[in-house]
């Protein structure tokens, strides 16, 4: 009998899966029969992250893949063709972190919130990077940046100031992903893959393109794919987390979902309040009082309709 070996999926093409071998040999796979994932339908078997074990064909580099360990937690996406089906970006992600930016472009404090709302929901630490800190040129916009690092701060979020461009920041960017596996989002421009060349000039990602933002290009195909990092650790370079599904939540869990409600929910007077008129709501009482952000009280209203 062949021994088993396993390793973690860095990329799928078809019915191929590149599998990453722990003592770092990189293996092309094939799946034998159907492997069963207990309570999730997902159009695809195996993801980019996947834990799996694989028996190694004796001649050549390829192998098979027998077995796939439990998914910590993953990011769903939903199918391209079947749009009342989801596949699996990605999984075992360490933390997802998003690059925004106040200016260049200016990223929506909305998306910002539900990109916190996708990773809470799917159990994902999350960190946000505020990039281009050097385009902040007028004290106005400084200090509009100051007032949204505030706001993540204060519901507990780690908020990462930082400039791409800036060669002496190399050092930062690399203990942001050292050893991690990191799962990087953000709109189309906001400095992605210039945050992880600098942390990892060897990876030699293309900057400055707008493939992404025409939605054409070598970016429409939907599956992440997975470098790793000289100095340890791995990225995913996710563009258009747009498609990122949110899992169908009920409106009396959203709230849940925001670290600074989840903290007073429970002191609402009735027990199904959904925060919005309600008589002796806690969350109301929180946002006049300052202690959660208008802005962000102003995403959950608007997340709540979308989930009528
Ligand atoms: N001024 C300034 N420009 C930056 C900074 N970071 C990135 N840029 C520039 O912004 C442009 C877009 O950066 P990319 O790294 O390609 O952005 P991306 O997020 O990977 O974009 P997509 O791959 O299209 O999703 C490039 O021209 C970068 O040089 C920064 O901190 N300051
Ligand atoms: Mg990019
Ligand atoms: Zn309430």
């Amino acid at each position: 009998m062949k021994a088993e070996s396993s390793g973690m999926v860095i990329r799928t093409t078809g019915s191929f899966y590149r599998v990453r071998e722990d003592s770092g040999q990189i293996r092309d796979c094939t799946l034998r029969g159907k492997i069963r994932i207990q309570g999730l339908k997902s159009t695809n078997p195996i993801a980019v992250g996947d834990r799996v074990s694989f028996i190694k064909e004796s001649a050549g580099e390829t192998g098979t893949i027998t077995d796939i360990a439990p998914r910590k937690n993953y990011i769903l996406r939903k199918s391209v063709k079947l749009s009342s089906q989801y596949h699996i970006l990605c999984s075992n992600i360490d933390q997802a972190i998003l690059i925004a930016t106040v200016e260049e472009p200016f990223t929506p404090l909305g998306y910002i919130d539900r990109f916190l709302v996708s990773c809470e929901a799917y159990h994902i630490p999350a960190v946000i990077v505020f990039n281009k800190t050097d385009r902040l040129m007028t004290e106005k916009l400084q200090d509009k940046a100051n007032d949204w690092y505030q706001i993540y701060r204060n519901c507990g979020y780690t908020v990462l100031p930082f400039c791409a461009t800036e060669a002496g920041n190399a050092e930062q960017a690399r203990a942001l992903l050292k050893d991690k596996i990191s799962f990087l989002a953000g709109h189309s421009g906001a400095g992605k893959s210039s945050l992880i060349n600098l942390a990892d000039p060897c990876l030699n990602l293309k900057t400055g393109s707008v493939s992404i933002a025409s939605g054409k290009g070598k970016h429409t195909t939907t599956f992440a794919e997975m470098f790793e990092l000289s100095f340890g650790g791995f990225v995913i370079d996710a563009p258009g987390f747009k498609e990122m599904e949110l899992y169908a939540f009920t409106r009396a869990e959203l709230s849940h979902y925001f670290p600074e409600m989840r903290k007073y929910r429970d002191q609402c007077r009735f027990s199904n309040c959904i925060h919005t008129k309600e008589p002796g709501c806690a969350i109301l009482e929180e946002v006049r009082k300052g202690n959660i952000p208008e802005s962000r009280y102003h995403t959950y209203l608007g997340m709540l309709q979308s989930l009528e």
